[in-house]
């Protein structure tokens, strides 16, 4: 078979089936730095944990809907794709007429897969939409965050997020990277809907940039490369640390004066607070205490953040933290002292090294999208306060500065993602999933929220279908091919949907009369239209897809923030003032200090009994949870555990080496994962990556009454929002005691599927 082009999110690639039936990968020939996770393709493709068929869990189909816990425990009951569809439809018909429509979730967070038609949520929004509409929920666990902090501070955050400045700027500007949170190269290969040119992750494979400092507990967040140095802080301090480099900037007069007084407001009232008002003097002395940098080393590094032209970057990570809006907004502040706001290379950088598009040279343009509809439903949830939804109907909640209600759910719709991937405390999210009358799930995978689910609807892979696919900052929009045929019954999301709106009589509503190549040229020559309007000249649709890909157009990069600079009054932000507001009353009003403090965790900087600090971080070797059952994700595994990483140290005083199998565990739950000792974290910490598949074996001696005995860090992490003004996900850390597991361990069966028995076609 020839090779085949399509796209992923962790880049573009070719893909053909053998003779012999395999699936073989290779990159997109012009892309200088493939992603690793090219590897996990062919062996995921055809995984035993592909759903073949449609399945009902046996207590849902004998009883009928209602709460249970059997959801996550029971067996599946494998039925034909009409009776699957005629109880779906049923059921959607009866929560809506019994309960309204507001009792429909379909928030359905996640990634899904890279194709701008066959995106799983756009599509199941535009179905729910087309049939009364769905409780839905806002934000990400990405930024979620800092979405809500910045337009406070900036008005709108699209500059900072989106516009960032080019690697390439930053090479040449630049005199000095300050990193909190690391540039951390095994993230960059990553941007959603894909890219073609892997540009950032050429830049961190080996860094010939400017000076770079990187602030993190963990060696791996530095690039290789020349002019970097590893500055060593405690977990969770990094708030302390930019307060005492404000504050030495502040008492030698070193910060910009006159850009404070220009371009900002505010700036009064964090000084105050610098100099002990209330409270000690946040000098350099002060932030050593806490953060573990020497107090020398601090005033050292405040002199030469002022002595050139210095890029503060801040990763996504540190905001994914209880209080999580203080590292990104004190880190905004120090950048306004440091008076580079606007300036190339200079300034405030948020996602570097967290993302692949932040950084990336490539156009910013708009891309084809699938039309959703409008939903008639106001309700709706802070994405990671899932849990609270479903455990706890009509409660009050606190968001930006309003109060909302959270609306009574009975039938939960998720297509394209994995919530038993991305929240916390994975013990409360199974009593959670446990409330609703029913849970409807589509996936290619019999993952853990597959087999939470009732009703499972087995779906086809980017693989096994045709789109149209790029990615923010991406140079090429790719013509994805069908390289494989779909996976015995699995169907496509769109095609699950257009059967539901049949039975619910809005078919030719959903699908607009159009089949899906008909889809692909209507949305490609919208999108046509769209740039044409803009000057940009694309060719038709047949063109396009008969060559295979094709090049974007590259329009002028836009400098928001610069022309802001030059000019504040002529060219203002949308804040009140005009100016970036460093301590703006809003966020105030909303319930937080009215600028950026230092506040400990709610679980302490130390304690006797979970004596390490966690840090679950996004995985090197796959995509969250996808691809974990592909060769690289399997290749890192010990003793078929997910490795946990530990300081020598540490390691040794607990007698555990590399290669043993060990429990990490808190109040709330515990895992089983395989140790892997190393000096590049550092001691007191301990780094458990996401996405290895929930594997939860019931046991009353564990902590929360069940334990993961695969290593989702997820099991261990507190469901507490970051603060009441964005309710973001606080995942990235917790507290935890790691000890030798002696005993044989439970066998895994998260890479098999479900217990499985065949019931009425
Ligand atoms: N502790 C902790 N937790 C975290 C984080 C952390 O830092 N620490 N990070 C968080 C972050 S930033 C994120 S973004 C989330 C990610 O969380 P998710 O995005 O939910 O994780 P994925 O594993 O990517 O889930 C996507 C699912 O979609 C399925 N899928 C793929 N293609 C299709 C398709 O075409 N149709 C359908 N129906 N399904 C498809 C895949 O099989 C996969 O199961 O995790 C969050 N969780
Ligand atoms: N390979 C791969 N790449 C990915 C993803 C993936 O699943 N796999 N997911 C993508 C997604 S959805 C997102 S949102 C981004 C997330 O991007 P980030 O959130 O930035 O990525 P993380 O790997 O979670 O964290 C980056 C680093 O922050 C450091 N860190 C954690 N806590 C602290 C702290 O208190 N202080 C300091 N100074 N450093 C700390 C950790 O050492 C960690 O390695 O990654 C994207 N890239
Ligand atoms: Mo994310």
């Amino acid at each position: 078979m020839t090779w085949l082009g399509t796209t992923s999110h962790w880049g573009a690639y070719l893909a053909r089936r053998r003779a012999d039936g395999e699936l073989e990968v290779a990159p997109h020939p012009a892309d200088p730095a493939p992603s690793a996770l090219l590897g996990n393709v062919p062996g995921t493709a055809r995984h035993e944990t592909r759903i073949a068929r449609p399945a009902v869990r046996r207590g849902w189909l004998e009883h009928g809907p209602g709460p249970s816990s059997g959801r996550g425990r029971e067996e599946f009951v494998e039925v034909g794709w009409d009776t699957a569809l005629d109880l779906v439809a049923a059921e959607l018909r009866r929560v809506r007429e019994r309960h309204g429509d507001r009792a429909v979730f379909g928030g359905s967070y996640g990634w899904a897969s890279a194709g701008r038609f066959h995106h799983a949520q756009s599509q199941l929004h535009r179905f729910l939409n087309a049939t009364g509409g769905y409780t839905s929920s806002r934000g990400t666990y990405s930024f979620g965050t800092s979405a809500m902090l910045l337009p406070h501070l900036v008005g709108d955050a699209d500059p900072l997020l989106r516009g960032a400045d080019g690697w390439d700027v930053i090479r040449r500007r630049t005199d000095l990277v300050v990193a909190f949170g690391g540039l951390a190269p095994k993230n960059a290969s990553v941007t959603p809907g894909g890219v073609t040119r892997h540009v950032g992750s050429a830049v961190l494979a080996d860094w010939d940039g400017p000076e770079l400092a990187v602030i993190s507990p963990l060696a791996s967040d530095v690039p290789p490369g020349r002019r970097t140095e590893w500055i060593r802080v405690r977990p969770a301090t990094d708030v302390a640390l930019m307060l005492g480099l404000a504050h030495t900037l502040l008492v030698e007069g070193l910060h910009d004066a006159e850009f404070l007084d220009r371009c900002t407001t505010g700036f009064d009232e964090f000084a105050r607070y610098l100099r002990g008002g209330p409270g000690p003097e946040r000098d350099a002395d002060w932030a050593s205490a806490l953060c573990g940098m020497p107090a020398a080393d601090i005033r050292a590094l405040a002199r030469r953040m002022a002595s050139g032209r210095t890029l503060v970057s801040v990763s996504w990570s540190l905001q994914r933290s209880e209080h999580g809006e203080q590292p990104v907004w004190a880190g905004l502040v120090l950048a306004a002292m440091l008076g580079g706001i606007g300036l190339p290379g200079g300034g405030f950088g948020h996602g570097y090294g967290s993302i692949g598009d932040v950084g990336d040279t490539g156009p910013l343009l708009p891309l084809p999208t699938l039309p959703q509809g409008t939903n008639p439903v106001p309700e709706f949830i802070p994405v990671a306060r899932i849990a609270d939804l479903l455990l706890h109907p009509g409660d009050e909640f606190d968001y930006d500065g309003g109060r909302y209600r959270y609306p009574d759910v009975r039938a939960v719709y998720w297509a394209g993602g994995n919530p038993f991937h991305h929240h916390q405390d994975l013990n409360r999210l199974r009593r959670a999933f446990a409330r609703p009358d029913t849970v409807v799930v589509h996936e290619p995978h019999w993952t853990a929220t597959a087999r939470h689910a009732d009703v499972v609807l087995p779906v086809t892979t980017t693989l096994e279908r045709e789109d149209i696919g790029a990615g923010r900052r991406d140079t090429h929009l790719i013509a994805m091919r069908r390289v494989l045929e779909p996976f015995r019954e699995a169907r496509d999301d769109h095609a699950v949907f257009a059967e539901l709106a049949a039975r619910l009589g809005v078919r030719a509503e959903f699908t607009a009369g159009r089949g899906t190549r008909e889809w692909l040229v209507h949305l490609y020559e919208r999108w046509r239209e769209r740039l044409a309007a803009d000057g940009h000249r694309v060719p038709p649709f047949a063109e396009f897809w008969d060559a295979g890909e094709l090049e974007l157009p590259v329009p002028p990069r836009t400098t928001p923030l610069a022309e802001f600079r030059a000019d504040p009054a002529g060219s203002p932000l949308p804040t009140p003032s005009g100016r970036i507001e460093l301590c703006p009353a809003s966020i105030a009003a909303a319930g937080l200090p009215g600028h950026p403090v230092w506040l400990e965790p709610s679980d302490g900087l130390a304690d006797d009994r979970f004596p390490l600090r966690l840090i679950a971080h996004q995985p090197r070797n796959r995509l969250h949870g996808q691809g974990d059952v592909g060769a690289v994700s399997r290749a890192a595994k010990i003793e078929g555990r997910e490795p946990v990483r530990l300081h020598p140290d540490d390691a040794a005083a607990r007698g555990i080496t590399t290669g043993v199998v060990v429990r990490v565990f808190n109040e709330r739950g515990a895992c089983l994962a395989g140790a892997l000792i190393s000096d590049e974290v550092s001691p007191g910490v301990a780094v458990l990556a996401t996405g290895a598949w929930y594997d939860p074996v019931d046991d009353p001696a564990q902590p929360g009454g069940s334990w993961c005995v695969h290593g989702n860090p997820n099991v261990l992490t507190a469901d507490r929002p970051t603060s009441p003004l964005s309710q973001g996900c606080s995942g990235q850390q917790t507290r935890v005691q790691v000890e030798r597991w002696t005993a044989e361990p439970p066998r895994l069966s998260c890479h098999r599927p479900p217990r499985l028995v065949p019931g009425p076609r």
